[in-house]
């Protein structure tokens, strides 16, 4: 087998894994232009997630809370998957039971292929109505028309995302914990690790003995915890990861 950067623990992890685990953030879409939250260009450097990701600040200023997320679906319907969301997709070839569970929003899990997927904070392509819950999905974008739209009961209507101070959806949560917890390997990919319950989803496979694999640019709150931490894009480590399991794969058809 040809030399490979990756450790030799792994490589023997990835022959005989069956239950694959993949806890995403913002980084891995980073690579398809949607901004992450904390890093240098983050959201989060301009503005306070006080004053936008909560439902307060929505009762307080819809039409500016409003407007952020159309400006934020703006920027997701024109993203495309990137070659992080593509590997992932790819690795349900060749594993049983591949399990995304992603803290964004953006939809490109799904627009890359993944078919399990838990979004433990919601869709931003998702609306509802506060007071007769009415979804209101795939709203359009219209330049011209600012401002918060409502219901017609009248009533205010949100995007379907989990907020600060609010419950994640119990069911996805579960699920989560289930798969991260019958795990063989759980790759941490593009997350800060600092936003909670969420982040307990990886300590749970940790807990569980499953080997933990960061890909990020930089070390997180969570690198001392990783089994192996892999400093480098998404897009480009995802790959080349995926590539050694083809590999190893075909290796072992002969
Ligand atoms: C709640 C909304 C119960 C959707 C978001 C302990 C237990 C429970 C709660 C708490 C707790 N401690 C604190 C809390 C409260 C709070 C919390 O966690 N606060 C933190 C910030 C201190 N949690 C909550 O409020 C949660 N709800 O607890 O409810 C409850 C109910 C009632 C009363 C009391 C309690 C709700 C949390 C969800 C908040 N919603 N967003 C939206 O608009 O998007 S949070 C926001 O942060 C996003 O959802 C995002 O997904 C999430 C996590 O951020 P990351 O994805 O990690 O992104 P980030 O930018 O931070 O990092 C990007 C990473 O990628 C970086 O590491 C970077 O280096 C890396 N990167 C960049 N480029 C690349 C890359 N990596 C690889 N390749 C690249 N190219
Ligand atoms: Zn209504």
């Amino acid at each position: 087998m040809s030399e490979t950067k990756f450790p030799k623990e792994l490589l023997d992890k990835l022959v005989t894994a069956e239950n694959i685990v993949f806890f995403t953030g913002a980084g891995i879409s980073a690579e398809s232009g949607v901004p992450t939250f904390r890093g240098k260009d983050g959201i989060w450097n301009k503005l306070k997630p006080e004053e936008l990701a909560n439902f307060n600040a929505f009762l307080r200023n819809t039409d500016m809370v409003w407007e952020w997320y159309q400006y934020r679906r703006k920027i997701v319907r024109e993203a495309q998957p990137n070659p992080g969301h593509l590997a992932i997709a790819e690795f349900q070839n060749y594993f049983p039971n591949v399990t995304v569970v992603t803290q964004n929003v953006d939809n490109l899990h799904k627009r890359a292929g993944s078919k399990k997927i838990y979004e433990l904070h919601g869709n931003i392509e998702r609306n509802f109505c506060i007071d007769c819950k009415k979804w209101y999905n795939d709203v359009p974008i219209d330049e011209n028309k600012k401002g918060a739209i409502k219901c017609d009961c009248g009533g205010l209507i949100r995007p379907d995302v989990v907020w600060f101070g609010e419950y994640l959806p119990q069911d996805e949560f579960k699920q989560s914990e289930w798969e991260a917890g019958r795990s063989d390997i759980c790759f941490v990919v593009g997350t800060s690790a600092v936003v909670y319950p969420a982040a307990y989803i990886p300590f749970t496979a940790l807990q569980a003995g499953s080997y933990l694999v960061e890909v990020n640019i930089e070390p997180t709150d969570f690198s001392s915890h990783a089994h192996y931490s892999y400093f480098g894009e998404a897009g480009k480590v995802l790959p080349e990861i995926l590539s050694e399991v083809k590999k190893i794969k075909s290796s072992k058809k002969q």
